[in-house]
C-alpha cells in the first residue's frame, strides 16, 4: 500500500484527476458532532450533552498532555536507536481520550498500535507499551488486568475479536460493552465487514470508534471510500456518527452515548472521529513524499489541547500553578519513561517459542531444536577460534 519509493510518490498527490472527477452525492456532507469549536468556545448539539466540572475538565487536559509528551518522548527514544519504531498518536488525542473516558473499567478495549492515549486512560503504564517497539516482548502488558487487549498489528482484525467477544458479553447477560478502535485505511477491510454484519445481526454490544486520520500511510480516505465513512453503518442497519475527533468534549459525548446504547441491549454504533494524523504514518514513514504542508498547517490550528486550553482559560477554570504543575509532571513522565526504556533487558532468544499455543506445538518444538542447535553453533564456531 505504500508509495514511499515511487516516482509517482514525489509529488504530494491529494486527488487525483480520476478521484476528483467522480463527484460525491449532495446527501454526503458530513454532520460534524462538535461540543468545542477550534477557537475553544462551547457550542450546543441538539442530540449530545455533557456537563462537566472544572476538576474534569482540567482531567481530561492533563491526560491529552501527558499523552502527547509520552508521545513524543517514544518518538525520541525512537530516533535515538532505543526503539525499532515507534507508531505516533500526534493529533488524535482528544479522539483517544475523549472516547478512552467514557468507557467503564468493566468494558473492554481492542486497540491497533496507535492507541497509546486509550491505553493511558485504562490504566496501562505507558512503558509497557514500549517493549514491542524495542522488540523485547511481545505485548508487554497483561490484557485482563485493564480490560485492555494487546496491540494489533493486523489491520482490522481486531474488529472481529472485539464482535466475537462483544457477542459474548451478550451470552453472558452481563451489561459492559466492547470498544474496537480501527482507522480509515482498516474500514476497507473485509474483517471490518464481517464485524459489521455479524455484530449488528447479533445485536453485539459493541462501538466501533474509527479514527478517521485521513491517512492509511500514504493513501488518502478518498481511496477508501465514496461517502463519509460513518455512513456505512446505515447498509448494515446501525446508526453511524461523525464526530469532531479532536473535540474532547464531543468525543466523550458521542461515545458515552454508543456505550449507553450498546448496553441497552440495542446493538452497535459506528463512531467516525475525523480527525488528522499529523505526524508521520510511524517514524519509518515520510509523508513529505505524498502529501502537502499546506494540509498538516490547516490542521494545526484545530489542534485538540489547544482549543482545550483556549476554553479553560477564558473561562477561569485553570490557573498558571495548574499549568505549571503539569508541565513538570510532563517532565518527569518524559524522564521516567526514558529510563525504563534504556533499562529494559534483552530477553532471552529462546523466548520467541513461547506464548504461540497453550499447551505446545510438535512444529513449534521442532523450530525451538533447530534454533538452540543453530545457536550453538555460534559457541561452538567462537571457541574453534580460540
Ligand atoms: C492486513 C494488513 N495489511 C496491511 C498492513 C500494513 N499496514 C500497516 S498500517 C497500514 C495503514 C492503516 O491505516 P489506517 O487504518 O487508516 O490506520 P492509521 O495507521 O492511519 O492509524 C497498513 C496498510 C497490515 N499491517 N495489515
Ligand atoms: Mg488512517
Amino acid at each position: 500500500m505504500t508509495v514511499e519509493s515511487t516516482a509517482a510518490a514525489r509529488k504530494p498527490r491529494r486527488a487525483s484527476k480520476r478521484t476528483s472527477a467522480a463527484k460525491k452525492p449532495q446527501s454526503a456532507e458530513p454532520q460534524l458532532v462538535q461540543l468545542l469549536t477550534p477557537e475553544g468556545e462551547r457550542v450546543e448539539h441538539p442530540d449530545y450533552s455533557i456537563d462537566l466540572s472544572a476538576e474534569e475538565l482540567r482531567g481530561l487536559y492533563r491526560d491529552m498532555v501527558l499523552t502527547r509528551r509520552f508521545d513524543a518522548e517514544a518518538t525520541a527514544l525512537q530516533r535515538q536507536g532505543e526503539l525499532g519504531l515507534w507508531a505516533s498518536l500526534l493529533g488524535q488525542e482528544a479522539a483517544q481520550i475523549g472516547s478512552g473516558r467514557a468507557l467503564r473499567d468493566d468494558d473492554y478495549v481492542f486497540p491497533t498500535y496507535r492507541e497509546h492515549g486509550v491505553a493511558w486512560c485504562r490504566g496501562v503504564d505507558p512503558t509497557n507499551l514500549l517493549g514491542m517497539f524495542r522488540g523485547v516482548n511481545h505485548g508487554g502488558w497483561d490484557p485482563n488486568s485493564n480490560n485492555f487487549h494487546l496491540y494489533t498489528i493486523v489491520i482490522g482484525s481486531q474488529t472481529l475479536h472485539a464482535t466475537g467477544y462483544a457477542m459474548g458479553v451478550a451470552k453472558d447477560g452481563a451489561d459492559s460493552a466492547v470498544i474496537a478502535y480501527f482507522g480509515d485505511g482498516a474500514s476497507s477491510q473485509g474483517d471490518v465487514a464481517e464485524s459489521f454484519t455479524f455484530s449488528a445481526v447479533y445485536n453485539a454490544p459493541v462501538v466501533f470508534f474509527c479514527q478517521n486520520n485521513q491517512w492509511a500511510i500514504s493513501e488518502p480516505t478518498e481511496r477508501q471510500t465514496r461517502v463519509p465513512l460513518y455512513q456505512r453503518a446505515q447498509g448494515y442497519g446501525f446508526p453511524g456518527v461523525r464526530v469532531d475527533g479532536n473535540d474532547v468534549l464531543a468525543c466523550l459525548a458521542v461515545t458515552r452515548s454508543a456505550l449507553e446504547r450498546a448496553r441497552r441491549g440495542e446493538g452497535p454504533t459506528l463512531v467516525e472521529a475525523f480527525t488528522y494524523r499529523m505526524g508521520a504514518h510511524t517514524t519509518s514513514d515520510d509523508p513529505t513524499k505524498y502529501r502537502a504542508d499546506e494540509e498538516r498547517a490547516a490542521w494545526e490550528a484545530k489542534d485538540p489541547i489547544l482549543r482545550l486550553r483556549a476554553y479553560l482559560e477564558k473561562e477561569g477554570l485553570a490557573d498558571d500553578a495548574f499549568f505549571t504543575a503539569l508541565d513538570e509532571e510532563s517532565e518527569t513522565l518524559g524522564k521516567r519513561v526514558r529510563e525504563a526504556v534504556r533499562a529494559m533487558p534483552d530477553p532471552d532468544p529462546m523466548a520467541l517459542f513461547e506464548h504461540g499455543y497453550a499447551d505446545g506445538n510438535s512444529l513449534v518444538d521442532e523450530e525451538r531444536a533447530q534454533f538452540a542447535a543453530y545457536q550453538a553453533s555460534f559457541v561452538d564456531s567462537a571457541e574453534e577460534g580460540k
